[in-house]
């Protein structure tokens, strides 16, 4: 049985949801980044850029396998189980490049706007600014692809899972520019609420809620 080494962030939730999804059993490992478990030798050996998510395969061919960074996580078991990405061709590429889309773009601007909107011990306009723009431009780009298609890659992949925790917690925080431009953004709104609608990603995104 896979373990999972994870918390209760966006990049925490995205390998719990897919998980779920594909109805496969996992073992919890919590990483309680509130207490610095992240930096511990053993979770060190298996992601040694000290985050989570990381699992470790124990089925894996050739022995047990640890893997970190939650794309190169859901690309491994989207593949293992053949759910999620198209196994070749135009559709697996579709996949790919909204799932990096959302791993290196979304993901990364909503937490920096995050931290400088709701957690910096000081508040720097510049930075607030810098990072409510991007963040409308990248919700900008997803609306204008949701017009367009019904998932991010055509089909429901794993690209939808790797946004869907980032934009939940976004819809909890957003200032309040941002907020008036989201509620404008209707086929976002509309994915939005369609992927939060799916049973297993109601059950992922509750992992290791209190
Ligand atoms: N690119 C990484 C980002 C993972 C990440 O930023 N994880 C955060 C929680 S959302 C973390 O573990 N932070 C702990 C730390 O920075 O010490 C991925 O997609 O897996």
């Amino acid at each position: 049985m896979i373990d999972l080494y994870t918390w209760t962030t966006p990049n925490g939730r995205k390998v719990p949801i897919l998980m779920e999804e594909l109805g496969v059993p996992y073992r919890l490992r919590p990483v309680d980044l509130g207490k610095d478990e992240q930096f511990a030798p053993a979770f060190l050996a298996i992601s040694p850029n000290n985050k989570i998510p990381a699992i470790v395969d124990p089925d894996a061919p050739g022995g047990p396998l640890p893997i970190f960074e939650s794309g190169a996580i859901l690309i491994y078991l989207a593949d293992k189980h053949g759910q999620f990405l198209p196994p070749g061709g135009a559709a697996r590429w579709k996949a790919l490049e909204w799932l990096f889309w959302g791993i290196g773009g979304l993901g990364p601007m909503l937490g920096q706007l995050y931290f400088f909107s709701s957690r910096a011990p000081e508040r720097l306009p510049l930075a607030i600014d810098r990072f409510t723009a991007e963040a409308a431009r990248l919700l900008g780009v997803m609306d204008r692809r949701l017009g367009e298609a019904d998932y991010l890659a055509g089909d429901y992949s794993i690209a939808d899972i790797a946004a869907y925790p980032w934009v939940a917690m976004a819809t909890e925080f957003m200032p309040e520019e941002l907020a008036e431009r989201w509620s404008r953004m209707a086929h976002a709104r509309r994915w939005f609420d369609a992927v939060g609608a799916r049973p297993a990603v109601q059950r992922g995104m509750a992992v290791l809620k209190d």
